[in-house]
């Protein structure tokens, strides 16, 4: 039995995940793109919370400021009466061929400040919303060919312009985090920043890092065969998980965008058995919303528009379910025990203790049993085969 989900449970949707027209690189839409507001008002039925944006998913680029302050009125005025709120804002900067060379990397100069001004209009609008997270994927910032790109410059500019946004949020005095989403490839051949750690590496070398974290996408990470639940962990670990995309993707091809759980379950199952418990012993928590960027499959009429929206959250909360009922059964305690799992929290020297303490601690190398403990058993199998019958309800 799925429960139905409330606004309490914080999930949240893109706009331009439901409103999706299906077209893609192989044929024309399937569906037409859907009213905004009618998306809104669909979502708060099935009990999201919150819904996300890029600026042109709500005002068609180009518009004029007359047309698009009457249609952020009306998009204003459903927000109000559904009590759906925007939590995070983001920026187009992919799809018109203004961008074909990226925005902040763009060879052209010109396209480069004309990107910062897109961007810096919408930061405005993300802060006048009230979100709270600022993200930036950076689709088209990367290259086809080795030769076509000056990387040092690249990554320069990326960090200038990134600083740049970064700067103007604190000069405000908004309330907003940027967060950067990576990506290896698709629609470059490869992409700036491709995954959580590269990201993590630039963000060290800014001057504004500290409100600029990340927002990681399922099937980014597992587009280039990495462990989504791992990545999140570091990214938890480095304090700089701001945002999430969760949704699935099975293995190593084309961005999928799959109902989240519909690509791989058991690494889903580790995803929320992160987020809704934490680490096994204890440390750092996302707290955020539980953001979905999927697209209905071409295959889907709007019926199945809306029950792909509503799958995702009921996978979620299956999967939370079964998560809690993991780390509550004792014979799982007593398996992470076994298994190491908590001595692992345990620092490897001593309280006060030096390097020179175990240099001279003959137990510790010389006279330790190495065979002996070489020969220790962990148990990992058989708490995943545990983790792996929770998920399924078994237990
Ligand atoms: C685009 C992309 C997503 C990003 C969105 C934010 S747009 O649909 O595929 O992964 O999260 O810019
Ligand atoms: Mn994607
Ligand atoms: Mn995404």
């Amino acid at each position: 039995m799925v429960r139905t989900p409330t606004p309490a449970d914080k999930f949240s949707f893109g706009l331009w995940t439901v409103g999706w027209n299906a077209q893609d690189q192989f044929g024309s839409a399937s569906r037409p793109w859907l009213d905004p507001v009618e998306s809104v008002h669909q979502l708060a039925e099935l009990g999201a919370a919150h819904v996300t944006f890029h600026d042109d998913d709500v005002v068609p680029f180009g518009s004029d400021a007359a047309e698009r302050d009457r249609i952020l009125a009306r998009f204003k005025q459903a927000l109000s009466d559904t009590g759906i709120t925007v939590e995070m804002v983001t920026t187009n900067t992919f799809g018109h061929p203004i961008f074909k060379d990226g925005a902040f990397t763009s060879n052209d100069r010109r396209v480069r400040r004309y990107g910062l001004r897109k961007v810096i209009r919408n930061v405005d609008l993300a802060a006048e919303l009230g979100a709270d997270t600022f993200v930036m994927w950076g689709g088209r910032e990367g290259a086809e060919y080795d030769s076509a790109k000056d990387l040092n410059a690249a990554h320069d500019r990326y960090a200038e312009g990134i600083d740049t946004v970064a700067a103007y949020i604190k000069e405000k005095g908004y309330g907003l985090r940027i967060a950067i989403e990576p990506k290896p490839n698709e629609p470059r051949g490869d992409i700036l920043l491709p995954t959580i750690g590269h990201a993590l590496g630039l963000i060290a070398k800014l001057e504004h890092g500290d409100i600029v974290g990340l927002n990681p996408e399922t099937g980014h990470e597992q587009m280039a065969g990495l462990n989504y639940t791992s990545g999140i962990a570091e990214a938890l670990w480095a304090g700089k998980l701001f945002h999430i995309d969760l949704n699935g993707q099975r293995s190593i091809k084309y961005d999928q965008d799959l109902v989240f759980g519909h690509g791989d379950l058991f690494s889903a199952f580790a995803t929320v058995d992160l987020i809704e418990n934490g680490f096994p012993s204890g440390g750092p928590r996302y707290d955020g919303p539980r953001h979905f960027d999927y697209k209905p499959s071409r295959t889907e009429d709007f019926q199945g528009v809306w029950d792909s929206a509503a799958a995702n959250m009921a996978t979620y909360l299956l999967l939370k379910e079964r998560a809690q009922a993991f780390r509550a059964d004792p014979e799982v305690q007593e398996a992470l025990e076994a298994a190491g799992v908590l001595e692992l929290a345990q620092p490897t020297l001593g309280e006060g203790e030096t390097l020179a303490d175990l240099l001279a601690d003959r137990s510790a190398f010389e006279d330790f049993d190495v065979d002996g403990v070489a020969a220790r058993g962990f148990g990992f199998v058989r708490l995943n085969q545990l983790a792996l019958e929770h998920a399924l309800g078994a237990r």
